[in-house]
């Protein structure tokens, strides 16, 4: 394996997953990526120019994805929408990118009988109650609750079909919540991160007492890369680092942190279908392929609150677009 297509390689994770390639391989990578609203160019700028090439298409251009996956030895698949409460207004470009533009890649993939990874979300398997003492597995039936997760479903659906039907060289793995540096401040953390950098009171859903698995997003990236490398074909791995936190928890956490009351939150209307607790049970990935998490909840958190604080000439444009959107709904 020499040259990897990386989709959605501008938006949060792939970005990262670009800068633990350059890291820790000495892998070529290629960018595809479509630069909407959650893709930024300057994420994957200052690699080595040898090693990483961007361009510039759509997942559902049929063409370009011919292109570059025939170039490629490897595509490992992030692009999609991935914001809920972005699919609970305009469900149509979730149906576009994560189905349609998935089954543009696989078709390819199996034209040019290229490897190709999966990324998805443990929001397929539903919800779970607050004292389940099960978490997810990759053995859970699918139960997906939003448009976002339901158009995720469908693309794990699709590729393990692939698999099956025509031999397509294909892993999948289902994270859970990741945070880190270069999220979209429209998601949960780096939404509260700004609000408070900005003197604003964090806003929790609901009574704020839902529960999601935390996981560093290079602890992700890291977990991916072993799936890729030793990943049996056609299974799937479920990626998480026992970070279940509420999320009146992680903004309590954050208050205190920058040295204000632990209540200076406002209660905002809740999220239409709000899934109320997500936990991952990661035992096949970490004994089948030797993966562990390396961060820390707490630390990987504090180091994410700088991380935003030194790089506010990136959020800070589209901040004040972000909260009128929000503020729309009552959130
Ligand atoms: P993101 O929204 O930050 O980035 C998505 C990227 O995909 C952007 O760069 C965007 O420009 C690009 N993109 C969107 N539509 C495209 C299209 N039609 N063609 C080409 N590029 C397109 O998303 P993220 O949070 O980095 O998530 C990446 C992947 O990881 C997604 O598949 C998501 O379902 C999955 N995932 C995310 C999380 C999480 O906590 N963020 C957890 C588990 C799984
Ligand atoms: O302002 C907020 N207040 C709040 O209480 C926001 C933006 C969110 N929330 C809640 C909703 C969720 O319970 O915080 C939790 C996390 O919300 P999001 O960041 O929107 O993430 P979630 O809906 O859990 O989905 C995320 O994890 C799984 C990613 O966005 C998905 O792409 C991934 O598949």
């Amino acid at each position: 394996m020499r040259r990897v297509l990386v989709t959605g390689g501008a938006g949060f994770i792939g970005a990262n997953f670009v800068e633990h390639l350059m890291a820790h391989t000495d892998l070529e990578v290629t960018v595809l990526d479509a630069l909407t609203y959650a893709g930024h160019r300057e994420a994957v700028e200052g690699f080595d120019a040898a090693r990483v090439e961007f361009v510039h298409g759509d997942i559902t251009d049929a063409e370009v994805v011919d292109r570059v996956v025939a170039a490629a030895d490897a595509v490992v698949h992030f692009a999609a929408e991935s914001h809920n409460d972005n699919s609970l207004h305009d469900p149509r470009p979730f149906l576009d990118t994560n189905v349609v533009g998935t089954y543009t890649l696989i078709e390819a993939a199996r034209r040019h009988e290229v490897r190709f990874h999966h990324i998805s979300t443990d929001e397929v398997y539903g919800d779970l109650e607050l004292d389940d003492p099960e978490r997810f597995t990759e053995r859970t039936p699918y139960n997906p609750s939003s448009p976002y997760s339901s158009t995720k479903a469908a693309s794990d659906l699709l590729v393990r079909a692939w698999v099956r039907s025509f031999g397509l060289q294909a892993t999948l793995s289902n994270c859970s919540n990741n945070y880190g540096p270069w999220q979209h401040i429209e998601k949960f953390i780096p939404r509260q991160i700004t609000n408070l950098l900005d003197g604003r009171r964090p806003r929790l859903y609901g009574q704020g007492q839902n529960v999601r698995d935390w996981i560093h997003v290079d602890d992700h990236c890291s977990a991916v890369l072993a799936v890729v490398e030793r990943g049996r074909i056609g299974e799937t791995y479920l990626i998480g680092a026992d970070g279940e936190r509420s999320n009146r928890q992680v903004v309590e956490q954050l208050l205190v942190a920058v040295g204000r009351p632990a209540d200076d939150f406002d209660l905002v209307a809740d999220r239409a279908g709000h899934d109320l607790r997500y936990a991952i049970d990661a035992t096949k990935v970490r004994t089948e392929l030797g993966w562990t998490p390396r961060y820390d909840f707490d630390a990987g958190l504090a180091a994410t609150v700088e991380w935003y604080r030194a790089h506010e000439d990136w959020w800070r444009p589209v901040k004040e677009a972000t909260e009128a959107r929000y503020a729309a709904s009552g959130q």
